[in-house]
């Protein structure tokens, strides 16, 4: 009997020892299985990006922050946004590729014939007034002027999560050698400029092309460890007052006048440097924190 039952329980153990064997036989082929796929992925997804799946831009990113031209690999390819953050306190966020040079083209020829003189707000009375404390020229472009201008003021709209509705119209600025903006700031002093949208929430400055010597944007309440910022030497001594960012083609710079706790920050007090050499065209978007009325 007790033989018996240690020949019956023989019996359970080599079906179990088989079950053991074939449930690691299955495991192994599990394992090998998963890194093939994990091993495969990337050159499937990287062939899938050759050909202008929505993968394209996740995986070429790095190569472009490596400041490798895509047009090296597809002249027809064009550079691919991404974004720089240069500020929390103040929040300041530096967009490289976000304009085309035709784009950038587009809106100096629009502009070029109707440059103006630049005027600063007086906070006493708000109306505009002519000041050597901003010595460019620059015009107006009326909001969603045409298709180029609206798919420019769409791309600021998906990158700021602020609605179009809210953007005043692009102010185009030209600084020639010498021309300047001083140190100020772009929410209002006065109770006039804000009855249209209220507060100006954030500005975007778009560079329009790039200039030879100076003309950086430079905020002077932001101190930076020139150890640690590239190119140091070849920055104006304006742009060394401060966080500054040197004006490339195509770059767009956002920062928010307002914190997030909706208070103005008076750290955002920015300027731009006296162009040394070169001529420096920008694009300016005022952002408010409602609807903006515009002409129509
Ligand atoms: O041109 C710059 O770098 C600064 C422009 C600016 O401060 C502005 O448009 O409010």
């Amino acid at each position: 009997m007790a033989s018996g039952m240690r020949g019956h329980r023989v019996g359970i153990s080599s079906r179990a020892r088989s079950m053991i064997t074939l449930a690691m036989i299955f495991a192994v082929l599990l394992l090998v299985l998963l890194i093939l796929v994990i091993v495969g992925a990337p050159s499937a997804l990287n062939s899938a990006a050759g050909h202008g799946s929505g993968a394209t831009i996740a995986l070429k990113i790095p190569q472009v922050i490596r400041g490798q031209k895509r047009e090296k690999e597809d002249p027809a390819a064009v550079l691919v946004p991404y974004v720089e953050p240069l500020s929390w306190k103040p929040r300041i966020f530096l967009y490289h590729n976000m304009l085309t040079d035709e784009e950038c083209e587009h809106l100096i020829k629009l502009a070029r014939p109707n440059m103006q003189k630049s005027t600063v707000v007086d906070s006493a009375t708000g109306r505009s007034k002519d000041s050597r404390v901003r010595t460019s020229s620059g015009t107006f472009l009326n909001r969603g002027q045409d298709p180029i201008i609206a798919g420019i003021e769409k791309k600021i709209a998906d990158f700021t999560f602020v609605p179009v509705e809210h953007g005043e119209g692009l102010q185009v600025l030209h600084y020639e050698v010498g021309q300047k903006y001083e140190a100020h700031y772009d929410y209002f002093h006065d109770s006039f400029n804000t009855k249209n949208g209220g507060q100006r929430i954030a500005t975007v400055l778009m560079y329009l092309s790039d200039v030879e010597a100076g003309g950086e944007t430079v905020f002077p309440a932001v101190q930076v460890n020139s150890s640690q910022v590239p190119h140091w030497d070849t920055l104006s001594e304006c742009a060394k007052g401060g966080l500054s960012v040197r004006p490339k083609k195509g770059m767009a710079l956002l920062f928010w006048s307002m914190a997030p706790d909706v208070t103005l920050d008076s750290r955002t007090l920015h300027g731009g440097c006296p162009v040394i050499a070169g001529n420096k065209w920008s694009a300016t978007k005022w952002l408010h924190v409602n609807t903006y009325s515009v002409p129509s």
